[in-house]
């Protein structure tokens, strides 16, 4: 294995708890109840998607215009900003500045496969932003996760192939991108939540860059 891919929110921070406190302010504002087991499958979908998901789970969609829906996903990610502005690099969940300074001496290389617009911002605010070989800007991508073409474009950034490289996700979605793709996948979580994943582990202190790149 030559590189690795990593997912943001979930596997480098804890930033899911952030986009589920502004996903809620604004679904209670107009009336639609979303709780911790519906907000899984909003992890790793886009904001746009996101909000069309609970838009549908209230009976709702048909309500509201394009113009609507776009001043409404531009509320919550308002929000959501203004959430992460607590963030600092304490916040970087168990094992993610070791795993990525042990990288750095092996020389492998890192990239970063989000959904989120807010992705660099992040990895500035948490301080790990240097340990990064490229970032995957979601606005180029013509679908989504659970689509592979996010992880081929990381993979691409290192230039490796797919089956080259390893990715680390937290969603369902991701993990079927990534194995979409041929590329192996380790499942932040539990088995029972990351169906398909190649391993599931708590955090990224369980696992080191030297095992890693034996696989
Ligand atoms: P933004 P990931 C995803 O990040 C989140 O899991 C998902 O909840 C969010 O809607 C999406 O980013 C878009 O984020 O609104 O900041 O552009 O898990 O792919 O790192
Ligand atoms: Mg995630």
């Amino acid at each position: 294995m030559k590189g690795f891919v990593f997912d943001l929110d979930g596997v480098l921070a804890d930033t899911a708890k952030y986009h589920y406190i502004a996903w809620k302010r604004l679904a209670d504002e107009i009336g639609i109840q979303i709780d911790e087991a519906f907000n899984e499958q909003l992890k790793g979908i886009s904001r746009q998607e996101s909000l069309e998901r609970i838009l549908e789970y209230g009976n709702k969609a048909a309500f509201f215009s394009k113009q609507e829906t776009a001043a409404m996903a531009e509320k919550k990610n308002q929000q959501y900003v203004e959430l992460l502005d607590e963030l600092s690099p304490e916040d970087a969940l168990p094992g993610v500045r070791e795993f990525l300074a042990s990288a750095q001496q092996y020389n492998i290389p890192c990239t970063v496969a989000s959904a989120s617009k807010s992705a660099p911002f992040i990895l500035d605010k948490l301080g790990i932003r240097e340990y990064f070989a490229g970032i995957v800007d979601p606005a180029d991508l013509t679908k989504g996760k659970p689509d592979p073409e996010i992880f081929i474009k990381a993979a691409q950034l290192m230039k490796l192939k797919p089956n080259e490289a390893i990715g680390f996700e937290d969603a369902q979605a991701g993990i079927d991108g990534i194995k979409g793709c041929g590329m192996y996948a380790i499942g932040l979580g539990t088995s029972e939540q990351l169906i398909g994943a190649d391993r599931v582990i708590r955090d990224l202190s369980e696992v080191t860059v030297e095992e890693l790149i034996c696989l």
